[in-house]
């Protein structure tokens, strides 16, 4: 049963920078499933072992909980009564619960009507102050650092090395399910704290004798959205995967340095790429992640089609936030909308019996 899962900070503890007395803020975050993609893998025509890990499950719905389970516990153990964040949605949700958890202040700042639905509901359901800037979410960073630097609230953004800490963990998962480490891991790139964290992951796995080898890094960024990709900072970052609409990642380093250390790449795909990927994740494998997590499935596909995989690869890609969080976007999908009068006929008629 699941329910022996301690989160990742319990089940990982000796590879964390914790005591051993620290009592982790947990609400089971992790041990997510690594799900095969055996309908997509069919539809490109290759023969790949395909997984998505689906880290959508984790208790509030992204990743960012397997990074904050670790910056909260710290940040309480050090006497923190007062959390902040900036974010594009999945931080603020995830600082917004396990702040609540821990029953500390929590202060998200975001930008005005760019962070999508669900994720503005968990941070105002867990009590969160929100305060939306007219910005972006670039601005938002820099305040919240400022602001940290100078008050005493704990920043549980990913520049927090607790969180990339806590992230790492991802990377140790996908390992002892699989039983070693893949030849690629792909996933969405914003911030790039995450791509950092697994690259971190994987070769902390290597260095205590877990793995033989690394797996190549490849981080996908939005066109619109994609510093890191250009060389420069984006001033006006634009792109219908919100989470990821980001123009001077903070982790630009980390991401650089795992993609060259593992000889992967960081590339920039089309929101259109993006929702093909999200929309056949749905369709062919039941599997809803929200519009930024397909990037990653979308550079799988890329590297398909550009014949960059050899025969037999085992490729993972992340899948970071759950569906749910952008209804929005979801409903925008063509789709026939089909009313009929109540009563057994008028259905049956739309069945075609
Ligand atoms: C679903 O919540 O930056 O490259 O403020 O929510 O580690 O930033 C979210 C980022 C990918 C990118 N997928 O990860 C925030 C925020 C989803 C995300 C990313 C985010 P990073």
């Amino acid at each position: 049963m699941k329910n022996d899962w301690p989160g990742i900070v319990q089940y990982y503890r000796e590879y964390l920078p914790i005591l051993p007395q620290t009592v982790p803020v947990t609400l089971g975050e992790g041990g997510t499933p690594l799900v095969p993609l055996d309908r997509v893998v069919e539809k490109l025509g290759i023969r790949l072992r395909l997984y998505a890990k689906v880290d959508g499950q984790n208790p509030t719905g992204s990743f960012k909980d397997r990074g904050m389970t670790l910056a909260v516990t710290k940040a309480r153990e050090r006497g923190a009564k007062a959390l902040i964040c900036a974010s594009t949605g999945n931080t603020s949700a995830s600082a917004a619960a396990y702040g609540a958890r821990a029953g500390l202040t929590v202060y998200v700042v975001i930008p005005e009507g760019k962070i999508a639905k669900g994720k503005l509901a968990q941070a105002v359901i867990h009590n969160a102050v929100v305060i939306q800037i007219q910005g972006l979410f670039d601005e938002a960073l820099q305040v919240v650092r400022d602001i940290s630097a100078t008050h005493p609230v704990a920043l549980v953004n990913s520049v927090n090395p607790d969180r990339l800490e806590g992230q790492k963990t991802v990377a140790f998962e996908i390992c002892d399910v699989l039983g070693h480490e893949p030849n690629y891991h792909f996933l969405p790139v914003g911030n790039a704290g995450n791509i950092t964290a697994s690259w971190m992951g994987y070769r902390e796995y290597k260095m205590s004798g877990k793995l033989r080898d690394l797996p190549r890094m490849v981080g996908v960024q939005a066109e619109g959205a994609a510093p890191i990709v250009r060389g420069h900072v984006v001033e006006k970052p634009e792109t219908i995967a919100s989470a990821i609409r980001i123009g001077n990642p903070a982790s630009w380093q980390g991401a650089l340095k795992a993609a060259s250390e593992s000889r992967g790449d960081i590339i920039a795909l089309s929101d259109e790429k993006i929702l093909e990927a999200y929309w056949m994740l749905a369709k062919e494998e039941g599997v809803f992640c929200e519009p930024a997590s397909a990037a990653s499935l979308a550079g799988v596909i890329e590297y398909a089609r550009n014949g960059r995989f050899l025969s037999g690869d085992v490729v993972v890609c992340t899948l970071t936030g759950h569906g749910l969080k952008d209804p929005e976007t979801a409903l925008s999908t063509p789709h026939s909308e089909i009313r009929v009068p109540p009563g057994k006929e008028a259905v049956l008629r739309v069945l075609g019996f």
